[in-house]
């Protein structure tokens, strides 16, 4: 097969050169992810942004001269870095920019995980992948006080529950299209779920785009509540689960937009005033990204915007939300 380079704009396509196709082409993991995999997603829709999930652990390695240019770019993370974490919430110096609750609607802290000596979404076989949602069900049931829940298994789930839930931001949307390709979606929805405790502050996805998708959310701008109580979940998960970790590379992921913390530290903010170019242009002067009012690929509704981090490797957590503060703060002094 020749390079098969999809065009577009995405850092596949500017990154799969025939030179790189060629000396990763007949490659294949332990787990027996090859190139053809990684690439699929971005293969399929040309428009991807990145274009490219990782199968395992090792996919990171063996395809290294794809992925560090890629991984590179977007998180401005060469191959000599050294990912370090910190998860203490007395680092963390983030008052809340929004007091009197005038702009920011709710905070939400996400970390993607995945569990130790799997492969990654895009590989999990059928078994494996209730293998993780047993194992990871099993821990989350000894959770105690405010982070108690109870696991919903998607295939149990109504239609109108499921709606509910995501139209008020609490659980994955399906179908989406670059995980679809990427293999991600296969045997849905079995083994997919959701936890959460009583009053949905503290939630965990389980088997969409990495294994667990553990998050902390509440209305208003309390960031330092927010971080604290996902630090202190995960120093509880930590316990239970040996998650997927590289001394280079952090957290591990699927997409390696998501490495390191993989921590995306997000407010959603109703700025009526402000153009949206103008949102974008102070977001990006403080590394962070702009999304719609229901995540990834959607528009804003009502000017409320979703506001967070870009960069998740290469920065520690402290740093992310820190980061997300200050560039709140220069949106909120704009806004008003
Ligand atoms: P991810 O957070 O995993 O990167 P998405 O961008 O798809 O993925 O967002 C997942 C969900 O979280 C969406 O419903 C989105 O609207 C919601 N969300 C993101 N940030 C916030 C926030 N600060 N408050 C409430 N909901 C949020
Ligand atoms: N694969 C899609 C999305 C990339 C980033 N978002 C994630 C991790 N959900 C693309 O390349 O545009």
């Amino acid at each position: 097969m020749t390079n098969p380079n999809p065009g577009g704009a995405s850092l596949l396509a500017k990154h799969l050169t025939p030179a790189v196709w060629e000396a990763l082409k007949d490659k294949e993991t332990r787990y027996g992810v090859r190139l053809i995999d990684v690439v699929a997603s971005g293969l399929a829709h040309p428009e991807s942004s990145i274009g490219v999930y990782a199968g395992d652990e090792e996919s990171y390695e063996l395809f290294a001269p794809l992925l560090d240019p890629i991984i590179a770019k977007y998180h401005g993370f060469g191959p000599d870095g050294r990912h370090t974490s910190d998860l203490d919430p007395a680092h963390l110096d983030a008052p809340n920019p929004d007091p009197e609750g005038r702009y920011v609607v709710s905070t939400r802290i996400r970390v993607a995980r995945n569990l130790c000596c799997f492969p990654l979404g895009p590989a999990l076989t059928r078994r494996e992948r209730r293998i993780v949602e047993a194992t990871v069900v099993r821990a989350l049931a000894s959770l105690e006080g405010d982070l108690s829940g109870r696991y919903y298994p998607l295939y149990e789930m109504d239609h109108a529950t499921k709606e509910r839930l995501i139209a008020n931001h609490f659980l994955f949307k399906e179908g989406d299209r670059f995980l679809e390709a990427a293999g991600l979606n296969r045997d849905w929805p079995d083994a997919r779920g959701i936890f959460h405790n009583e009053n949905k502050t503290f939630l965990v996805w389980v088997n969409e785009e990495d294994q667990l998708r553990i998050i902390s959310m509440q209305p208003g701008a309390d960031l330092e509540e927010v971080f604290a109580r996902l630090a202190r979940a995960l120093g509880e998960l930590e316990r239970r689960l040996t998650f997927a970790r590289s001394e280079r590379l952090g957290y591990l992921t699927s997409c390696p937009t998501n490495l390191g913390t993989a921590m995306r530290a997000s407010v959603h903010v109703r700025l009526p005033r402000l153009p949206e170019e103008k949102i974008k242009a102070i977001a990006g002067d403080h590394g962070l990204q702009v999304r719609g009012t229901h995540g990834e690929h959607s528009d804003a509704e009502g000017d409320v915007y979703d506001v967070s981090n870009k960069r998740r490797l290469g920065i520690t957590e402290v740093e992310a939300v820190r980061q997300l503060s200050a560039g709140v703060r220069a949106l909120l002094a704009e806004a008003s």
